[in-house]
């Protein structure tokens, strides 16, 4: 196998050849402003969320265990697998590199750096700069964040702005994982608490012209990153959250005549606890290739349900990296999708 990295990837389902997988090394609760954690965090776990707090050592370590899991079976199955840096995320104010599907957005051939809102997210990229640079030594292109992360987009703005987001518009913020690829020139995505719309410009001005960011509305009160509502399986067919969206709400969009499939509700849980998500975090999945699909090791509803749509489900076990914010789509970063191989 060369080493050149090869960055090509348009949509969320061709089968992938090359990812990163995010790592749990020196996890910390992020401390973001209170009126940002109680936007978007559960409630019962807001005081979890102060400066210098790490997230409980047991968690961190089987959560680098089941990460580490995911990245030998993406191995296996033929996938090119690189890890972040491991960085000291307490001494940087930092949240983790468990997640790096917020923080970097693949489109085609372009590596574009998100403008996250939360400033404990400002220093991530240093778990990624060494991925990144072999990334544009091998011709990818590198679209870096221009904005400034020292200032706080958190209630800074008119009370216009501010009527449905904690973040006004005191500077553009998104969050990689508002958006979903849907082919070379289609994006998905949402505004959040954590995307607010100079962000989503932002976005649109660096990808260029030839780029669609079409938008939905979800019904989510506490929206941040829209991968626990929409989940494409492959071109054409979707699950989706329906706590959160009416299929209706796609008008418009290139998913107007998909055919999509109510997610299973997920069964409640409390250990290891869900520190930052609700337990949709269930339909976090990542499609592997048209057959392959890594869904939770517990999650036997969607296991059935995946079957039922003719898919194979690898089931692992991940719910220690749901304790740090997410699941197998937030955990990694496609590289390269093969747009062209036949499904397998
Ligand atoms: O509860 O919807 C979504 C995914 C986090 N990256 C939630 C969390």
């Amino acid at each position: 196998m060369s080493d050149t990295v090869r960055v090509d990837a348009c949509d969320e389902w061709s089968p992938l050849r090359e990812v990163l997988v995010g790592t749990a090394y020196g996890a910390m609760f992020p401390a973001e402003d209170r009126r940002m954690v109680e936007a978007t965090m559960p409630r019962e776990h807001w005081d979890e969320f102060r400066p210098g707090h790490p997230f409980p050592p047991r968690i961190v370590e089987d959560a680098e265990r089941e990460l580490q899991a995911l990245a030998e079976l993406l191995e296996e199955l033929g996938c090119r697998v690189h890890r972040p840096r491991q960085v000291p995320w307490s001494g940087l104010g930092g949240y983790s590199a468990a997640m790096p599907r917020d923080a970097l957005l693949v489109m085609g051939d372009a590596i574009v750096e998100a403008s996250t809102a939360w400033r404990s997210r400002r220093h991530e990229l240093l778990a990624y700069w060494p991925l990144v640079q072999q990334c544009r030594r091998d011709g990818a292109r590198w679209l870096p964040s221009a904005v400034d992360f020292n200032i706080d987009p958190v209630g800074a703005g008119p009370p216009s702005e501010l009527d449905d987001w904690v973040i006004g518009e005191a500077r553009p913020a998104w969050d990689a994982a508002d958006f979903l690829r849907l082919g070379p020139r289609t994006l998905i995505g949402q505004r959040s608490h954590v995307t607010n719309r100079s962000g989503i410009e932002n976005l649109r001005a660096r990808l260029g012209g030839d780029v669609q960011v079409y938008l939905v509305r979800p019904d989510d009160p506490h929206a941040m990153h829209i991968d626990a509502t929409l989940c494409p399986l492959r071109e054409g067919l979707a699950l989706y959250n329906p706590d959160r969206i009416d299929p209706a709400a796609l008008a418009g969009t290139p998913m107007a005549d998909w055919e999509l499939v109510p997610a299973p509700h997920p069964d409640p849980r409390t250990e290891p606890p869900l520190y930052m998500t609700s337990a949709w975090i269930s339909m976090n999945l990542l499609v592997v290739d048209g057959q392959h699909v890594l869904v939770e090791a517990a999650d036997d509803k969607l296991q059935t349900l995946l079957a039922e749509l003719d898919f194979t489900p690898l089931p692992l076990p991940f719910q220690n990296v749901h304790a740090l914010g997410g699941s197998f789509h937030c955990a990694t970063l496609d590289l390269h999708r093969d747009r062209r191989a036949r499904p397998s």
